[in-house]
């Protein structure tokens, strides 16, 4: 069935900031398909960003919003899911937000375990103040501020996640919208921590730098860099060294969720003792 994403939208805020081409938008309307799958309410979320292009996500959804200082969006939505644990709570950021800045806040969040999910629109580069490196920048790729290759390794967000305790990792990309989705809307149902490293294009920062300014270039580069878990177990590590593997990761259904566990914690004394 197809999506009515105008009912998703504030389309008084339309046309997009985004340039013409950017991955934003692709990452965003696999989100409201995954939302639209779901059924859920406009009223029964709240979608917060920090600061940067993609942050500019949370300006164009219909739904309860937060457009909260740079770096600070999981702690804002952390306040968010403590208050009002009944909401569906989404942080829609940037690689730079989420894992410069914000880096401590983001793996705070995965240990605690609280019931967020959090999109990474990793687009590997700051897009929004002119092209400087990023925790996710490929080793190698130039910058404004490695002009020369970045010298610097880079985080692999699905080992950081799942290594600091989210319950739910996964990565797709730009290059396979309708993969990207799928893991969107298993990460909104998982009652924990949820992380979707979701590999994003920026032509403009990134491309423009990397021989890759065209958009569809750039998407066919992501299309040929990235590799599912199912294919990525009959390939040798030489076949694997560049590549980005894609999938579901890790998903543990045990592990206590954080607001839950704090509700139970400050419930009347009277009401935890067993009789
Ligand atoms: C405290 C603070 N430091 C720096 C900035 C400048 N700043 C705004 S967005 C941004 C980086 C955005 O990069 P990313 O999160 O990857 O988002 P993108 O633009 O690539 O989507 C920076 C450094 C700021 N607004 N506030
Ligand atoms: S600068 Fe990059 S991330 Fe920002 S809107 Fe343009 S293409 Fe997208
Ligand atoms: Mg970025």
């Amino acid at each position: 069935m197809s999506v009515d994403y105008p009912r998703y939208l504030r389309n008084d805020k339309l046309p997009l900031y985004w340039c013409p081409g950017c991955g934003n938008g692709i990452v965003l309307k696999a989100l409201l398909g995954a939302i639209d799958d779901l059924r859920w309410e406009k009223d029964d979320m709240v979608m917060v960003s920090g600061i940067g292009c993609a942050a500019r996500g949370s300006g164009y959804v219909d739904f309860h919003t937060l457009h909260t200082l740079h770096g600070r969006a999981v702690p804002a939505a952390t306040a968010i899911k403590m208050c009002h644990p009944s909401m569906h709570v989404i942080v829609f950021s940037g690689d730079g937000d989420m894992l410069a800045i914000g880096g401590n806040h983001f793996i705070h969040a995965c240990r605690r375990n609280i019931n967020i999910t959090m999109v990474v629109v990793n687009n590997w580069i700051y897009g929004m103040t002119g092209g400087q490196y990023s925790p996710t920048t490929p080793p190698g790729s130039k910058a404004s501020t490695m002009p020369q290759g970045n010298i610097d390794s880079n985080f692999d967000v699905v080992e950081l996640a799942r290594g600091a305790g989210a319950t739910f990792v996964a990565r797709g990309s730009v290059a396979e919208p309708a993969l990207l989705k799928n893991y969107l809307r298993k990460g909104l149902e998982h009652k924990g921590a949820s992380v979707i490293d979701a590999i994003s294009s920026c032509h403009t920062q990134w491309g423009g730098r990397n021989q890759l300014g065209d958009p569809v270039q750039l998407v066919e580069h992501i299309r040929n860099m990235t590799v599912s878990r199912n294919n990525a177990d009959v390939l040798s590590r030489e076949e694997l060294t560049g590549k980005l593997v894609t999938g579901i990761f890790h998903q543990d259904l045990e592990k206590k969720e954080y607001a839950q566990a704090y509700a139970e914690l400050s419930r009347p004394v009277e009401q935890n003792v067993v009789v």
